[in-house]
């Protein structure tokens, strides 16, 4: 390694003294890539600075929200506007509506919605929603996907969970896993199996549209149609995951790009900004079951935090006016840097495949095209672990797990495709 890391280990060793493996989660601790986590100190545009002052072009973007860039000026702006009127109520403010309004406008199957703090809290609350609405107990979800760390969903689950060889979580009672029934991505028959098997008792399916946490994974054509459509013929709710890919694959996000009208969406990530906002929604059916209209119980006193609401806005109001130039840039700068380190790749003799959405994306360290778990469980971990810590040395930042989602932000320009593309021909030839 030719970095220096002085400061960075020294951080890290104070941190592992006060905090579990010296992180706030997992894939952090950069275990799954055999190599020491650099400490970050700073984010500009699309590069990232640790605490010896390395620098890094950054195909993380703090795992997707920082779609225009790190410390992107009007998000700065509206939250410092924000700030000096306080930093929380714990009591309604008018920007939660404002935001409302900015999603749903975005998003037609959205009806109403409700804010919370993380992408986790939005799935575990719209899961319990959906056997609150429907009166039934079990939950599809599809193996590779991960859709946060409640104990329901972390069965099969990817993200870390994936990275860690860990199919699930200690502490996740059997009985609770049991009413989870965890199937194949990209697989029809399987799910028409399993509503065949459970008629009438399935709550609902929980799908991300595009996987992000096994790698980027598309859908196969018509799978989420037929989702949609295996769902509603047994009253079961489809909840479509847009945590990764809303307002990031385009400005309606993967429901606007496969024409899909889900009966929940879950959000989070982008409409925060930065900050930590998520939300559920969908048909107002299903949510007027929410207290205190209904009988399904959900609450939060940073819910809807007024920082955190003016940030998610400045940034949806942004994308919003600049849609038809940001996404198709993002689109074209994307592909060409996905396929031009998959070339160099197959130049350098090493097996690769990629698979990428938009300004999402994954470089796969296999010879097979990843469509589900299995197929991306045949990369070779090792080899990509050699290729991250390449990659670093030569200043590019990305995932450091192979079975995590890249990103792009409109920050990026030619200059620096060109520059992550000459470490990738450095970092491959080195393994
Ligand atoms: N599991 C998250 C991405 N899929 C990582 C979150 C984080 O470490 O910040």
């Amino acid at each position: 390694m030719s970095r220096k890391l002085d400061r960075s280990r020294e951080l890290q060793k104070r941190a592992e003294a006060l905090i579990p493996g010296g992180v706030n989660s997992p894939v952090r601790a950069f275990r799954a890539v055999g190599s020491e986590p650099p400490i970050l100190v700073r984010g500009e545009g699309p590069r990232v600075h640790d605490a010896d002052g390395n620098v890094y072009i950054d195909y993380v973007g703090s795992w997707g929200p920082l779609i225009l860039g790190h410390a992107f000026a009007p998000v700065l702006e509206a939250i410092a506007k924000a700030a000096q009127h306080g930093t929380s109520f714990g009591a309604s403010t008018p920007s939660e509506a404002d935001l409302a309004e900015a999603v749903i406008q975005a998003m037609p199957a959205i009806e109403k919605l409700r804010f919370v703090s993380s992408g986790t809290e939005a799935t575990m609350s719209a899961i319990r929603l959906a056997r609150g609405f429907t009166n039934r107990k079990y939950i599809v979800k599809f193996e590779g996907c991960y859709h946060g760390h409640s104990d329901s969903l972390l069965v099969k689950a990817g993200s870390g969970v994936a990275t860690l060889g860990i199919p699930g979580s200690a502490g996740v009672p059997d009985e609770l896993a049991q009413l989870t029934l965890a199937l194949p991505y990209n697989n029809v028959a399987a799910v028409e199996e399993a509503f065949k098997k459970f008629k009438g008792q399935i709550a609902c399916v929980i799908v991300e549209p595009i996987v992000g946490n096994m790698g980027c994974v598309p859908p196969a054509p018509g799978y989420l149609k037929a989702l949609q459509e295996i769902a509603t013929r047994d009253g079961a709710v489809l909840i479509v995951d847009e945590v990764m890919t809303g307002f990031r694959v385009a400005y309606g996000g993967a429901q606007e790009l496969y024409g899909l009208k889900p009966d929940l969406v879950t959000l989070g990530k982008i409409i925060g900004g930065g900050l930590p906002v998520a939300a559920y929604g969908g048909r107002a059916d299903i949510m007027n079951k929410i207290a205190p209209l209904g009988p399904v119980y959900q609450a939060g006193t940073l819910s809807g935090n007024p920082l955190a609401m003016a940030a998610g806005l400045a940034m949806l109001c942004h994308l919003r006016d600049n849609q038809a130039e940001i996404y198709p840039r993002l689109d074209r700068l994307s592909s060409d840097l996905v396929n031009r380190i998959l070339d160099a790749a197959h130049e350098a003799g090493v097996a690769m495949t990629a698979n990428r959405e938009g300004s999402m994306f994954t470089w796969f360290f296999t010879d097979k095209e990843v469509t589900d778990w299995n197929t991306a469980a045949t990369c070779d971990t090792k080899k990509f672990g050699r290729f991250h810590a390449g990659m670093l040395d030569a200043g590019v930042w990305l995932p450091p797990a192979q079975f995590e989602a890249a990103f792009l932000s409109a920050a990026h320009t030619e200059d620096d495709i060109n520059e992550t593309v000459a470490a990738a021909r450095e970092a491959l030839a080195g393994l």
